[in-house]
């Protein structure tokens, strides 16, 4: 597996230029000067020991941020050469240290193969610190140099340290004339080590911060297995994961996968450690390579005959967790954030390396190739059900909103921006908010009760439920991908329930349904949940009414001794008559109501993040813990 088998010394390295270029046009080397720009300095140094680990010769690497903010990166590998640079006339050591070494053997040729920059590496890390020092451990001996502003502070300091241990230890601290700020974030590094830890099996990583006196060690043995293994925890599998490695014209190809019953597909892909969000030739490699090993056994194997058609792509990512790592030589990463992989070759040599493994591998266990095959089957037949279901619905005018849902009590106002939906639970609190509200820009659509489940329906169910069509229809701008929130009919959507635990489940039924189906509607601010009142205290003619316990009690308690008070608890919406409704609930000049967000983290690329970290939070329980974050009237 290794990329590096054959001995490097000082002449493999090519000397292109000194570092002054580095300091007068930082970002030109390390993308920005801001908070990105001061980590991928550590990135730089930890690579490094990350590439010996990957060549097989290291398998402990420690960062410490000290207490005065510098960076100590220490591995146990063989050791930077210190031999004499032929055309430097120094050591290789201090000529990788003080010249940039662009495109030269010792970058590229199979040597530099973890994320980075474009292989710059320690150089450009020593150009932008006020001072550095590395330390190497080989043959008995330590070496050590010291540097400011990336020149040498004299030569070499020898010593003999007798000891058999070897290794190379990189400290430095980053220059306040060229950060804006050069403070290191605990979580930025931790969260990173964290997933080269995934992406490097075998790897030690310890990292601690002494500024806060924290410290982690990351160690997968599985490597990517491990991840795959991590990300379906909360999940029905089925099937032991499926592992390759595989080294092919100097790359390495990884790729884990499992599948689980649920019908949502999670696909990682990196190259050379970085997280390729936009996906690139080596996901597209591994797609189709997906798709032909499954097909090409589905007929072998006689599940598909035939007559039948292939699995499409999506049919055979149906319910599955991946993992697709590539390391290479020289990547290029394209697209405005420079997270998609661009090197053409991948795509055949990912198809080929995992087509082979694959197919041998479902040879070898019919049971889960079987179990694998009948659920790209039944997502197939559910995805045709889906579509006629649409079909039928879009012919029947489903999506046209001139046909709007007979219980909908609409309001005149045209205005979408102003005109608010109320969903509310039960015909009978549908009635009351129908009478109390404000026609003019409050319609009302009462709903039966408890709406289906989506999270353990498919689409065609789904789309089946009459208060789920009712809900579309009102919305008037579709659902899934064809979703346009333009065509919105309501800018609000106020889900109304009762103040009990039916009411807080249908309340979560209905977010589930608008996070799955029209999660621009969340995006977009237009979700919220209404307050109904708990309590109702009369005093003479004195009435208040009270949003929680709390509240309530500390009124109650400052008038104890009033007598003839009068203190209701109400149960549900059903309870209050029109005025009262409106007065408490609905009335914008005095209601609460809470706008349901779904934070940043449930962007996809962060969903990669949140799974990663230390707490998995299955996306359910997230929007059932968060909605009510945000409290805002409105
Ligand atoms: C090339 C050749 C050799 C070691 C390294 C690179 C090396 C570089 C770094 C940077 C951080 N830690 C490192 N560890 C090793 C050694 C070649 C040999 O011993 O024959």
């Amino acid at each position: 597996m290794t990329p590096a088998k054959q001995k490097y010394t000082a002449a493999d390295i090519q000397v292109l230029e000194g570092l002054e270029a580095v300091r007068r046009r930082p970002s030109m080397y390390i993308g920005s000067t801001d908070e990105r720009g001061l980590h991928h300095l550590v990135y730089e140094i930890v690579d490094n020991s990350i590439d010996e680990a990957m060549a097989g010769f290291c398998d402990r690497i420690s960062i410490v941020i000290g207490v005065d903010g510098s960076v100590t990166v220490t591995d146990n590998g063989r050791g930077i050469p210190v031999d004499k640079h032929k055309r430097t006339g120094k050591s290789a050591l201090e000529t990788v240290m003080t010249y940039l070494h662009a495109g030269g053997k010792f970058d590229s040729e199979a040597y530099k193969v973890s994320g980075g920059l474009h292989g710059v590496g320690a150089a450009v890390v020593n150009a932008l610190s006020s001072e550095m020092w590395v330390e190497v451990r080989r043959n008995g001996k330590t070496h050590r140099q010291v540097y400011e502003r990336g020149k040498a502070k004299g030569g070499l300091s020898t010593s003999s340290n007798g000891a058999k241990d070897t290794g190379t230890t990189t400290w430095f601290m980053p220059d306040t004339d060229i950060f804006e700020d050069t403070t290191f974030d605990f979580d930025t590094l931790s969260q990173r080590f964290r997933e080269m830890a995934f992406l490097t099996k075998g790897v030690w990583i310890a990292f601690t911060d002494e500024r806060i006196d924290h410290s982690f060690t990351y160690y997968f043995e599985g490597g990517i297995r491990s991840f795959v293994l991590r990300l379906n925890k909360d999940r029905h599998t089925y099937h032991e994961p499926f592992y390759m490695e595989r080294s092919v014209d100097g790359a390495i190809v990884e790729v884990a996968l499992q599948y689980n019953d649920s019908f949502n597909e999670s696909t990682f892909s990196f190259a050379n450690c970085i997280h390729t969000i936009d996906g690139g030739t080596h996901l597209t490699g591994f797609r189709s390579a997906l798709t032909r090993a499954l097909n090409e056994y589905a007929r072998k194997a006689k599940i598909l005959k035939d007559a039948d058609p292939n699995l499409s792509g999506e049919d055979t990512r149906e319910g599955l967790v991946a993992v697709v790592s590539v390391k290479l030589a020289e990547p290029q990463f394209e697209g405005q954030t420079k997270t998609r992989l661009g090197n053409a070759e991948m795509k055949g040599l990912v198809e080929s390396a995992l087509g082979e493994a694959l197919s041998s591998w479902l040879e070898e266990r019919p049971q889960d190739a079987r179990k694998i095959i009948e659920k790209g089957l039944t997502a197939a037949r559910a995805r045709e059900a889906a579509r006629k279901a649409r079909d039928l619905v879009i012919k029947k005018g489903f999506l046209d909103d001139s046909v709007l849902p007979g219980k909908l009590a609409d309001c005149s106002e045209r205005n979408p921006e102003v005109r608010e939906l109320h969903l509310v639970e039960g015909p009978s609190a549908g009635g009351t908010a129908k009478e109390g509200r404000d026609r003019r820009f409050q319609a009302i659509l009462p709903l039966k009760g408890k709406i289906l489940n989506v999270e353990k329906a498919r689409p065609d169910k789904a789309l089946a439920h009459e208060d789920i069509r009712a809900m579309i229809t009102a919305l008037g701008a579709g659902f899934g991908e064809d979703f346009n929130a333009e065509k919105l009919r309501y800018h609000r959507v106020i889900i109304m329930t009762d103040a009990d635990v039916d009411g807080a489940h249908i309340r979560t039924l209905l977010m589930t349904f608008f996070f799955r189906y029209m999660p621009e509607l969340i995006d977009g601010g237009h979700l919220y949940i209404a307050q109904p009142p708990l309590f109702r205290v009369q005093k003479g003619k004195d009435v208040r009414w009270f949003f929680s316990d709390e509240e309530k009690d500390a009124y109650v308690d400052k008038l104890k001794d009033t007598r003839g008070l009068m203190v209701q608890r109400y149960k549900g919406l059903g309870e209050m008559n029109p005025s009262q409704l409106w007065e408490t609930t609905m009335d914008p000049a005095i209601r609460t109501v809470l706008q349901v967000t779904v934070p940043d983290v449930m962007a996809a690329d962060r969903v990669f993040s949140e799974l990663m970290g230390e707490d998995v939070a299955p996306r359910k329980r997230f929007i059932q813990a968060h909605y009510d974050q945000a409290t805002l009237d409105v």
